[in-house]
């Protein structure tokens, strides 16, 4: 009940939402009774140590049971449910508008050229990230950014990778996903070369040979290394573009679960980018897990065509609503933008998604307008 309550006000708000996010408030027949409890949770979440917020997400718990309530009653009522929930739906409607946290993750990387080769900085730092407005933590990342910056080649391309280790432990990179790079450059600590030590830099070399949605992200103490952000996507576009289906914007999404909590694109809801298309447009859709949990995603509405796994294309591509991302997994997905509105589009582990604050972690939405 509490999930159909939700989706029903999320969708009706969208709708809100055209004209303007500062109305909603007014719209609102919660806002007055929620006004004694909203701030207390807010306060809640943002005086809360980086640690315990992220305990608190990663297991699906809620800042206000995290809190101590003296004298309180630990279940929120149904009324300060509902104005939570609200809350965050304001909030990731203001974020469609102008983002609610400093950072953006996955900007394009732009390369310098040494004859035929495209040369890519990459630096590796700790830096703090804000992964919901307030709420920072520490990270490990890539060019002070979280998911690292996208690097995009083209297929046949020679490719150079400078790693700097600014981080105060040793670290390499390997490329998820990528056929043809030598052993030498496949960037497993000791195993194939020695650690980059704090300070060292390192540089990868090889030919961009199979085109698709890859990976990149370090191969030393990941857990924490790639728990804590130092992961990006790779993307090889293939030479011949005819070969691949036509689309009208597309869209990455890198999954994750690890040290920072539920995040898409470095980001837990409400803090998550919308996923906006004009109807009639189809989307391309990349999904890749850096996590260590399976994110089945779901999306409301419109079925999702599976067109590509870790960057092969399938023999028959197929449709579905919820597709399985495993760790280490990436997909390809293609959308039309066939129905008007606002669709939920989540994990559907539930507890990855949905409590009795509202939404959290990997939730967003695909908006889509006539
Ligand atoms: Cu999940």
């Amino acid at each position: 009940m509490d999930t159909n309550m939700t989706r029903r006000r999320f969708v009706g708000l969208i709708g809100l939402g055209s004209l303007g996010v500062g109305s909603l408030g007014v719209a609102s027949g919660c806002s007055s009774s929620a006004a004694n409890n909203t701030p207390a949770a807010a306060a809640n979440a943002a005086t809360a140590a980086p640690a315990t917020a992220a305990a608190a997400t990663m297991s699906g718990m809620d800042h206000g049971a995290a809190a101590p309530a003296a004298n309180q009653a630990s279940a929120p009522t149904p009324a300060q449910m509902d104005a939570m929930d609200l809350d965050k739906i304001q909030q990731f409607l203001a974020n469609t508008k102008s983002p609610i946290t400093k950072g953006k993750g996955g900007v394009p990387l732009a390369y310098e050229r040494d004859g035929d080769t495209k040369v890519f900085t990459i630096t590796a730092s700790k830096i703090q990230w804000e992964t919901m407005a307030g709420q920072f933590q520490e990270a490990y990342a890539y060019n002070a950014m979280l998911p690292g910056p996208e690097i995009r080649v083209t297929e046949g391309d020679q490719v150079r990778v400078v790693l700097r280790n600014g981080l105060p432990e040793s670290t390499t990179i390997h490329f998820h996903g990528l056929q043809g790079v030598v052993n030498a450059m496949d960037g497993v600590g000791n195993l194939t070369q020695p650690p980059v030590k704090p300070g060292q830099t390192f540089t990868y070399e090889f030919v961009a040979k199979n085109p698709g949605t890859h990976m990149y992200h370090s191969h030393i103490n990941a857990t924490k290394q790639v728990g804590s952000g130092m992961l990006g996507a790779f993307i090889i576009e293939p030479k011949d573009k005819s070969t691949y289906p036509k689309f009208d914007k597309e869209y990455t999404m890198v999954l994750n679960d690890t040290l920072l909590g539920f995040t898409i694109n470095g980001k837990g809801f409400p803090a998550t980018e919308a996923l906006t298309a004009k109807q009639g447009e189809r989307l391309l859709i990349r999904f890749m897990n850096e996590g260590n949990m399976s994110h089945p995603m779901h999306l409301h509405g419109m079925p999702m065509q599976v067109y590509a796994r870790d960057g092969y294309p399938l023999p028959q591509p197929y449709l579905c609503d919820t597709l399985d991302v495993a760790p280490g997994n990436r997909y390809e997905v293609l959308v039309d933008a066939t129905e008007v509105g606002a669709w939920a589009f989540h994990c559907h582990i539930l507890t990855h998604a949905e409590g009795d604050e509202g939404m959290f972690g990997l939730v967003t939405a695909l908006v889509v307008t006539a």
